[in-house]
């Protein structure tokens, strides 16, 4: 069964969430701090921030990419992953990841983030909250807009998913990975950020109704012990051995995105397919963990001895 540590106003997790429901996959639910410190996922990934996070045993997938990838393998739906991904859609899926993404955040009046913060964590946390994102900016390796920029950008945005949305999805009669992707940045806005779908984009909203009514599944909340319990009473699942080639299998590494909350995880190479890297970590609460990454925006290098 498929754990995914994430928290409920987290746009990212959104896409996942909705992607479970599309699929029809029971799902354990462990909420997550909305920041670090994260007691119930630091201990296993050993030290990746960002969420969401799924887990299956001694097995933990980071960031999005390849958590869809692994739905799509679960439950055979191949449109969830983005390796038969032509250029073009590949080219639409990394603009929705990162410009369209901060267009989407930025595009949230500061009044009503605040309002939802404080609803949700409380003053004191909602603080916390705003420091700690802020610090998340300052050590960015890329470029945002401002305000009135992203909201410019996301409205462009959404004019071209109105032209684009020729049949019931983006790309075809069927839903694909891009309009999960396409998804959770106007569900941030619409439904955190409280801002109106745009009137004028009949298209658009028709189709954010289609996606909505996907729905989460089955989901059950589970405790930070069961999660654990899981790490600790499996095993990580074999490493194909078509990924064990590369001359740094075998190597203390360091793996870490390039773009922004930049915290590395260190352990042992054991897996490097052209989609993704494994790194074994030898932990004493949990035995061995594998923990998996996608290759496109994370880079390995030497790890600490
Ligand atoms: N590329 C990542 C992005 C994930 C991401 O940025 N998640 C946000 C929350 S929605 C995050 O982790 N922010 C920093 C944090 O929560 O500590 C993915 O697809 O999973």
């Amino acid at each position: 069964m498929i754990i995914l540590h994430h928290y409920e106003m987290s746009p990212f997790s959104e896409k996942i969430r909705l992607m479970l429901g599309y699929s029809g996959l029971s799902w354990q639910s462990l909420v997550s701090p909305a920041m670090p410190p994260r007691p119930n996922l630091d201990p296993l990934t050993g030290g990746y921030r960002r969420i969401p996070v799924a887990q299956v045993g001694a097995d933990l997938f980071c960031d999005t990419r390849l958590i869809s990838e692994e739905i799509a393998v679960m439950t055979s739906r191949p449109e969830l992953s983005t390796l038969r991904a032509d250029e073009e859609l590949n080219a639409y899926l990394a603009d929705l990841e990162s410009s369209v993404f901060w267009a989407s955040v930025l595009s949230i009046p500061p009044g009503v983030t605040l309002k939802k913060l404080v609803q949700n964590l409380g003053p004191w946390q909602a603080l916390r909250f705003i420091r700690d994102r802020a610090g998340v900016g300052r050590s960015a390796r890329m470029d945002t807009p401002s305000p009135k920029q992203a909201r410019q950008q996301f409205r462009r945005h959404l004019d071209e998913m109105e032209q684009r949305l020729q049949a019931d999805f983006l790309f075809a009669a069927a839903p694909c990975i891009a309009d999960f992707c396409a998804y959770h940045t106007l569900w941030f806005t619409h439904i955190v950020g409280e801002l109106p779908l745009p009137p004028d984009l009949p298209r658009v909203q028709a189709w954010f109704q289609r996606m909505t009514a996907f729905g989460h599944a089955q989901r059950d909340e589970i405790t930070q012990a069961h999660a654990f319990a899981a790490a600790r009473e499996n095993s990580p699942r074999p490493v194909e051995a078509a990924f064990a080639l590369d001359p740094r299998i075998g190597n203390r590494v360091s793996v870490s995105p390039t773009d922004y909350a930049l915290d590395a995880v260190n352990g042992i190479l054991v897996g490097c397919s052209p989609t993704r890297y494994i790194v074994a970590r030898e932990t004493d609460s949990f035995g061995d963990i594998h923990v998996h990454f996608p290759r496109t925006g994370f880079q390995v290098s030497a790890g600490d001895d």
